[in-house]
């Protein structure tokens, strides 16, 4: 898991005290529980702009502007290629060319929580000559934060080293990437070394990235949100609404599935592969949540909120009151069981509540009218597992705001419960 300082360690050192220090503002205790909110982050750049996605609207509406970030550096080294990364609409794509020289002109789109600035090689040298420079030099000038991007292949000439002192003038934070790291094999820690040895920083402050292939391109994003705490906040409110989101698709699966398990009548509810596929949702809803618990110790959990029992007397009333074949009731109850335990899963992992007895009991019964209702009409034979996976899923992906916990909107973490890791 990374955590904050992972991320503030990319930063070169004038950065990372400058970003120290406007950190420094944020009071004390809030401070903690922002940093906390690192450990939580997804690392893969989908999961990330999922993330994101949930996070702008809470940016938007608390922080208004946006912020700028720039993306700096020679001809050709992959500017425009991390520009189109970052950027949402399709409709903002930047060229992308072989040749240096590609971008001529300064071009701004929406990254979500920020506004990324796509702007023409600033060596001049070559092709590209002093507008274009001064192009670039005047988006650096107007942006709050700089991507510094340079060429595993090519190296820091002594044209760029000027270019860096002038980036470097201009005080904002900033961040190092050398891109194409795709193009290095072996060399690659030597690569890094040189770069940073020409820059006259350490090799940890350089980010080596693939723009083309996307690698990194979270690391840099991330890198983005450390450096303000105002984004950083943002992330943190979207969090448990992500996590819901999360959680309530690994719900869907795993109901999913035990109805298809459950097409053959099961004797009792929690017949050992019903209980095996309940302990891996479990097992995943922990994992979203940042638990890492054992699956003796899921199946424990799964034995707290006492759904068996539930599940079992459900059966007993649905099955006395008729009129309902076996594989029916079976995989109606299959499913509630498996999506409310999931629910009480989730608030146990989300806030250390242990729902009650009373809610659960309501919850599966309504869960399982409705589960019944729909199958009556989907299927008048006992279908395949396939196409009973399909439907229960449909209606679980419909339904999740039936069981699902309204998004929570608070500014710090819940608290956990205490057997953390
Ligand atoms: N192998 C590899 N090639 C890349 C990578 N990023 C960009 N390229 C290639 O490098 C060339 C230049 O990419 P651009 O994104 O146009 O570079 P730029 O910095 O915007 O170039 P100018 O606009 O000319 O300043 C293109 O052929 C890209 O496909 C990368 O991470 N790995
Ligand atoms: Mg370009």
């Amino acid at each position: 898991m990374p955590d904050f300082a992972d991320f503030i360690k990319y930063f070169p050192s004038a950065t990372q005290s400058l970003i120290n220090r406007i950190w420094s503002a944020v009071p004390e205790n809030e401070r903690r529980s922002l940093e906390d909110t690192f450990k939580g982050l997804p690392l893969d750049k989908n999961p990330l702009n999922a993330l994101i996605d949930l996070a702008v609207i809470q940016f938007k509406t608390t922080f208004g502007k946006a912020r700028k970030v720039a993306i700096i550096g020679p001809a050709n080294v992959g500017k425009s290629t991390l520009f189109n990364q970052f950027i949402r609409s399709k409709n903002d794509k930047a060229l992308v060319g072989p040749i240096p020289g590609t971008t001529r002109l300064n071009q701004e789109a929406d990254a979500g929580m920020f506004a990324i600035i796509d702007t023409p090689g600033a060596d001049a040298v070559g092709y590209v000559g002093q507008q274009e420079r001064d192009y670039a030099m005047a988006a650096a000038a107007e942006a709050d934060f700089l991507i510094l991007m340079f060429d595993a292949i090519q190296g820091v000439k002594q044209t760029e080293l000027d270019l860096y002192e002038e980036i470097l003038s201009l005080k904002k934070p900033f961040l190092i990437v050398l891109n194409k790291i795709d193009l290095t094999r072996k060399d690659r820690d030597a690569v890094i070394r040189k770069a940073a040895e020409n820059l006259g920083v350490r090799p940890q402050e350089i980010l080596p990235v693939s723009a083309l292939k996307g690698e990194g391109v979270s690391s840099i994003m991330m890198a983005i949100v450390a450096s303000d705490p105002g984004m950083t906040v943002s992330l943190a409110r979207a969090m448990p609404q992500y996590r819901q989101k999360l959680a309530w698709r690994s719900i869907t699966a795993a109901s999913s599935l035990s109805a298809a398990i459950a097409l053959t009548p099961l004797p009792v509810i929690d017949f050992v592969p019903l209980l095996a596929n309940q302990v891996s949702m479990v097992l995943t809803i922990a994992r979203i949540y940042q638990y890492r618990i054992t699956a003796e110790r899921a199946k424990e959990l799964i034995g707290t909120f006492g759904l068996g029992l539930i599940g079992r007397t459900l059966f007993q009333q649905l099955s006395k009151a008729g009129g309902v074949s076996g594989w029916l009731l079976s995989s109606a109850i299959a499913t509630s069981m498996t999506a409310v335990m999931g629910y009480a899963a989730m608030q146990w992992f989300e806030k250390g509540e242990k729902v009650s007895q009373e809610k659960l009991k309501a919850l599966s019964k309504k869960l399982t009218e409705t589960t019944l209702a729909r199958l009556k009409a989907s299927f008048r034979r006992k279908p395949s597992k396939k196409k009973m996976e399909e439907t229960i899923s449909t209606l679980l992906s419909q339904s999740a705001g039936d069981l699902s916990p309204v998004p929570g909107n608070q500014m710090k973490p819940p608290e956990r419960p205490t057997e953390q890791n």
